[in-house]
């Protein structure tokens, strides 16, 4: 046998890839792309017997970059060489419909018509001459995620015989937020600094980057912000631009867009001018013009998002204009290019109204059909701010001749930050199923965002990234599950979260059922025992100030009444909660009847949004046959019983998990075991002072005194806004 130098080479590497990955320690830089040597002999070799030969029709950056990715994978799964062998009767054959026709002829014309921009088809096709598993698109994006797909069959241990999958994404644009600065810091980032090395792009490429692209391809996601919503207009200096460009070079070969923040006076700050008024055609142009340099440098730019007029960030309102001259003046620089204005929702202003729930309802919805084509209006999921339980933003079905996207927050600022395991899929999917009824029951919030209850084109979804410089990307493992689950639901806002969280365990830890199962259930009931110990019953807005960390019920001075907690929870001797209803500050009025029928009465509202609608008296008696402060009490300690079940769980799993996995996880859920009791006490300390009433007798009392909670700080929390 002759021996090449070529292919002594690929030997050498081949066994560098087998043996990295049996002797390493679960650090989880991997993610749930870890392609671990399938065990059991007779699967690997059935899958081995289909797939060890790949062909592809056609070549481009993002086929070059399909084709790595199954080379990866199928190796190191197979414990086997894969080979480029240009045979195409046998094993996995791909490409891009309308480019061969030799290709074309392998897929049905059913198959061709069904098949949507960006999704894929995999078949498997068997007979005597040939045995193939083909993948295929209508773009090169496509049959990356159709790859993707095939390596999520294998890893887990799914039969790939009579395959006959069709996917298409429901939404258009599926984007990360990155809430990073560019001095590094991550804002409520809880994973170390920022991922993005500004000052030393444009050269150095940081390998972070590609593996950042990959896991993100293969959960469909198809944009990145990359930059803080509260915005540095030094991004549009020419050599920020360079930066951005290298980014989107590497990001390009994963089906990825970069996208910018815009902040609003960049043209006073960058271009000079003493205005940046929507509506002076010296602004106007300076924008032209800078959008302009952006395509000649990235041709692909995806566009901006803006946050104006909104806690201190500039916006059209100081020139006496409003969103729609903001936003339209933007999306036209950006129309020649194809580029897209996504406008954030997320606006009060400062003049404290009575309720702050109700302000951007009012600001947006007389601009409903005056957008321009390429805006869509960014809202958060709630009307408030990402808690750990909120109704659904009342902009979702009142705008039907807007694009309006969700904003899902990924990072956990709200739910335990770095350290609590609480699945957030859970709560995202809530929020996708819960109903609007704009065109009668069934007007899920799901459908205004894939855009089929208004038939709109234009769809999105946005998630604020959770990750960064830590080895496995989110500081708290389980914030892997978030980030994943949180790409699948942009894919498809129907899918259930039992399923997601199965697919992920199966990825990320094991196929075994007796691991499988617990953290899958860990996983689906941790949201629930996260609001059962922070903020039960509808309660809001009560955790520490500024840095978000712990709870901080009685935080009452601040620049703003509506930073407060006391604003929220609205406790008094008589009872607690916020009066939202028609003799309340008529928040619920903005949603659509048969919404404001559930919950406007106090006997029959859902017991999770009671006090978010109402203020009830401490002795009033719940569906529950517990008065409210009883009630109050039995939460906060099931919650904090249950974040100890969650230990109690893990620390069964201990023979099956990596030791250096397990004792990372065993020492975070220790922490949220210690908070939630924190929370607990701390909460009921203090609204116990309102309600006058002991705990009962049954329950664990706090631990210590409410002056003690109080005197607790964390002047170095992390995620903290620099310049608060
Ligand atoms: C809040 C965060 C703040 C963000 C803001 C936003 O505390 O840091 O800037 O949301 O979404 O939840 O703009």
């Amino acid at each position: 046998m002759i021996i090449t130098q070529k292919s002594l080479v690929k030997t050498l590497l081949f066994c560098l890839i087998i043996s990295i990955n049996s002797l390493k320690a679960e650090d989880g830089y991997r993610l749930w792309l870890k392609y671990d040597k399938i065990e059991n002999d007779q699967l690997r070799k059935s899958y081995e017997k289909k797939l060890t030969n790949i062909y592809f029709y056609g070549t481009s950056p993002v086929l070059e970059s399909a084709k790595k990715e199954l080379n990866i994978g199928l190796t190191r799964m197979l414990g086997a060489e894969i080979a480029d062998l240009k045979e195409k009767k046998k094993g996995i054959v791909a490409g891009v419909i309308g480019q061969s026709s030799e290709f074309d002829q392998l897929i049905s014309d059913h198959d061709k018509s069904n098949l949507k921009s960006e999704g894929f088809l995999l078949i498997s096709k068997e007979s005597k001459s040939s045995n193939q598993i083909i993948i295929a698109a209508k773009d090169d994006i496509g049959v990356l995620y159709g790859s993707f797909r095939l390596l999520k069959l294998l890893q887990m241990h799914e039969s790939i015989d009579e395959l006959h999958i069709m996917e298409n994404p429901k939404i258009k644009l599926r984007l990360l937020n990155h809430w990073d600065n560019l001095d590094g810091t991550v804002e409520r980032g809880y994973a170390g600094f920022s991922i993005w090395n500004w000052h030393q792009l444009p050269e150095y490429i940081d390998p972070r980057y590609i593996d950042y692209a990959r896991a993100n391809a293969s959960i469909g996601i198809n944009g990145a912000v990359v930059t803080n919503v509260n915005a540095n207009a030094l991004i549009f200096r020419a050599d920020y631009i360079e930066k951005a460009k290298a980014l989107a070079d590497v990001f390009r070969s994963y089906g990825i867009k970069l996208y910018l923040t815009a902040r609003f006076s960049s043209p006073i700050e960058q271009g000079g001018l003493k205005t940046a008024d929507p509506l002076d055609p010296q602004v106007q142009k300076w924008w032209n013009e800078k959008v302009a340099e952006i395509y000649k440098s990235i041709p692909d730019f995806g566009g901006f998002v803006v946050k104006a007029n909104s806690e201190g960030q500039p916006g059209p309102q100081q020139y006496n204009r409003n969103h729609e001259d903001g936003a339209n003046m933007l999306a036209d620089a950006l129309a020649p290019f194809g580029g897209i204005v996504m406008w954030r929702a997320f606006v009060y202003s400062s003049e404290e109204p009575a309720d702050r729930s109700k302000q951007a309802y009012d600001e947006f919805v007389p601009h409903d059909g005056k957008f321009r084509k390429n805006v869509l209006i960014q809202v958060k999921n709630g009307p408030i701010d990402f808690m750990p339980r909120e109704p659904i933003h009342p902009l979702f079905g009142a705008m039907p001749q807007t694009s309006l996207m969700m904003e899902f927050q990924i990072t956990k600022e709200y739910l335990g930050q770095g350290t609590h395991l609480v699945g957030l899929s859970k709560m995202f999917e809530e929020v996708l199923k819960t109903d609007t009824y704009a065109k009668g029951e069934g007007s899920i919030v799901a459908k205004v965002i894939d855009g089929s209850l208004d038939n709109r084109e234009l769809t999105g979804i946005a998630g604020v990234s959770n990750i960064g410089t830590a080895r496995n990307w989110t500081g708290n493992f389980f914030g892997q599950a978030d980030w994943y689950a949180y790409g699948r639901l942009a894919w498809d806002p129907y899918l259930n979260s039992e399923e997601i969280f199965n697919e992920w365990v199966k990825m990320t830890f094991s196929n075994d059922p007796k691991v499988l199962n617990p953290i899958v259930e860990m996983l689906s009931t941790s949201r629930e025992t996260c609001v059962k110990y922070m903020t039960p019953l509808g309660l809001h807005h009560i955790m520490g100030a500024n840095h978000h960390y712990g709870p901080g019920p009685w935080v009452s001075q601040m620049s703003r009444a509506d930073w407060t907690s006391v604003y929220y929870h609205k406790a008094d001797e008589k009872g607690i909660g916020f009066d939202r209803t028609k003799e309340g500050s008529q928040a619920l009025m903005q949603y659509q009847e048969e919404f404001i029928d559930l919950y406007k009465d106090m006997k029959t509202c859902p017991l999770e949004f009671l006090l978010w609608f109402h203020h009830v008296p401490w002795d009033y008696k719940l569906s529950t046959g517990n008065i409210l402060w009883d009630e109050l009490c039995f939460q906060y300690h099931q919650g904090s019983k249950e974040a100890n079940d969650l230990l109690i769980k893990w620390n069964t799993l201990e023979p099956f998990i990596d030791k250096e996995l397990f004792n990372n996880i065993k020492m975070h859920l220790r922490i949220q075991v210690k908070e939630a009791k924190w929370w607990r006490d701390a909460c009921l300390s203090y609204f116990q002072t309102f309600s006058k009433m002991e705990i009962p007798p049954q329950l664990e009392q706090p631990e210590h005194k409410l002056e003690y909670y109080q005197s607790l700080n964390f002047p170095y929390s992390p995620g903290i806004r620099p310049r608060w």
